[in-house]
């Protein structure tokens, strides 16, 4: 990077935020790949977009007391920083895992910001969580603690300030229970949260959207390019939302899923991964996946999760957590001729196995564009709670469909327009960031 501005500006983020690297990591990367775009564009350096840009509109952190199985009281640490309002209320989801800090909560705001932009509806970027480790706990254990956090949480959002929803950790369960709390302290019903249950007013296909996203938007990427997912051999790491439903997605668009993982190890199926399985396995009884073998002879089971991206593939769809692709697994992939990537997690794939992807001439789908059907369903619950309407499976997923191809044609076109033709990572950050940036720039210094 040679720009001046964008260097004065990268080095102000990583003097403010020292001991942030996944923050650094994802500014890096986006300032990196708009410099054809600053370059051209004096006006967005006049109006100084970019620095206003990497810092949050707000932080906030707060205390979440609650009590456990055996009566003590214990204590985590909530987050919700909103990123960026310009385009629309924040929104963006909440992680509860124990590796959530601040630099965690900031990362993921921050793509948010593009990712949103991206999906043409009016989203500004923020994320929130709680280093809660949910694994091991009660029903009633995530009762409590989902509703100490909504009793801070609350004053900060409504759903024209601040919609959240899902991330690791938090499915359909927890955001009833963060629901339930909300309407208890204020007496308002309605779009202040998205991926809520069918009966209280979520979407049809929000439980899908992410997964059913990526595929949609890989299938863009391969058609563009001469390939599909037909008869092909995919890997899929994790075993989560985002997993669950790009393995149905995958298998229904003609493809072989032969591995999943979770944080624990990995599963390899040569007969294609049974949905039905998994999802009951994870969903219904939210166990391990090795307990997959004991019910699918010729499945094998592999301790380590990234043990996974040694297995032969011509399609790899990271779908656990940042940085699980490093060099050495992307070179792995590489030679045993995986020709794409698509990231169904936020910012799976590390600087150093981008490199390999561009080098090795794969297709590389960037998450902040391959997994924008999540929360541009959540964009389509909110229009549907305040239409107090509800649209029926076909038409949401119709909608999903339209909203991943036109990401795909938007990364797409920026890409050529800049010289990058199929750089779909610049195309993305460079599309979602023109259209923060002039609302930006039109709303003037705030
Ligand atoms: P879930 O909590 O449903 O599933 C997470 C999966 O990833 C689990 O299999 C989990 O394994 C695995 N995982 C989590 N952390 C790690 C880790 N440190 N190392 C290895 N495996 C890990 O989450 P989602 O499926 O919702 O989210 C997965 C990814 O997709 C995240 O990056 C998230 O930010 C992203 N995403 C999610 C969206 C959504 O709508 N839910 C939308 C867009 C992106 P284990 O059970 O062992 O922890
Ligand atoms: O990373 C993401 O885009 C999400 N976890 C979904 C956010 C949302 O508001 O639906």
């Amino acid at each position: 990077m040679k720009n001046q501005y964008l260097l004065g500006v990268l080095e102000t983020v990583k003097r403010r935020n020292p001991a942030e690297p996944e923050f650094i990591q994802a500014v890096t990367e986006v300032l990196e790949t708009l410099e054809p775009v600053i370059d051209a564009r004096p006006d967005l350096v006049e109006a100084n977009v970019v620095e206003r840009i990497v810092e949050p509109e707000r932080q906030i952190i707060f205390r979440v007391p609650w009590v456990d199985d055996n009566g003590k009281i214990q204590v985590n640490r909530g987050f919700r920083v909103q990123f960026n309002s310009a385009i629309g209320p924040y929104k963006g989801g909440l992680r509860l895992h124990p590796s959530v800090y601040l630099g965690i909560i900031k990362f993921l705001g921050f793509e948010q910001i593009f990712k949103n932009s991206l999906t043409t509806l009016p989203m500004g970027g923020a994320k929130g969580g709680s280093d809660f480790d949910p694994k091991g706990k009660s029903d009633n254990e995530i009762m409590r603690f989902c509703q100490s956090f909504m009793t801070e949480l609350y004053r900060h959002i409504g759903h024209d300030i601040d919609v959240p929803a899902g991330d690791i950790g938090v499915g359909a369960r927890e955001i009833g229970y963060m629901y339930g709390q909300y309407k208890k302290i204020t007496g308002e019903s309605g779009g202040i949260l998205t991926g809520k249950g069918l009966t209280y007013g979520g979407s049809l296909v929000r439980t899908e959207a992410t997964g059913y996203g990526l595929c949609y938007f890989t299938d863009e990427m391969l058609r563009a390019n001469g390939k599909s997912f037909e008869g092909q051999t995919v890997v899929i790491s994790g075993s989560g939302n985002v997993a669950i439903y790009a393995l149905q997605k995958a298998t229904e668009l003609g493809a072989k899923v032969v591995a999943m993982s979770d944080s624990n190890g990995y599963v390899y199926d040569p007969n294609g991964m049974d949905f039905a399985a998994i999802k009951q396995l994870k969903e219904v009884e939210r166990k391990r996946i090795k307990e997959y073998v004991a019910t699918h002879p010729g499945s094998t089971y592999t301790e380590g999760c990234s043990g996974i991206w040694d297995i032969k593939c011509d399609i790899a769809l990271p779908c656990a957590t940042q940085n699980e692709i490093d060099k050495a697994s992307a070179e792995k992939l590489a030679a045993n001729g995986c020709y794409a990537v698509s990231e169904g997690a936020n910012m799976p794939s590390t600087p150093e196995a981008i490199e390999v992807y561009f080098a090795n001439n794969m297709l590389y789908g960037p998450a902040k564009a391959a997994n924008a059907g999540g929360v541009a369903t959540s964009g389509l619950e909110m229009s549907q709670n305040s239409m107090r309407y509800s649209w029926t499976f076909e038409e949401v997923d119709a909608k999903l469909r339209d909203i991943m191809k036109s990401i795909f044609a938007a990364c797409d076109s920026a890409a050529k327009e800049y010289g990058m033709a199929g750089n779909y990572m610049a195309g993305a950050n460079i599309a979602g960031f023109l259209k923060v940036a002039e609302a930006m720039k039109a709303q003037g210094c705030v």
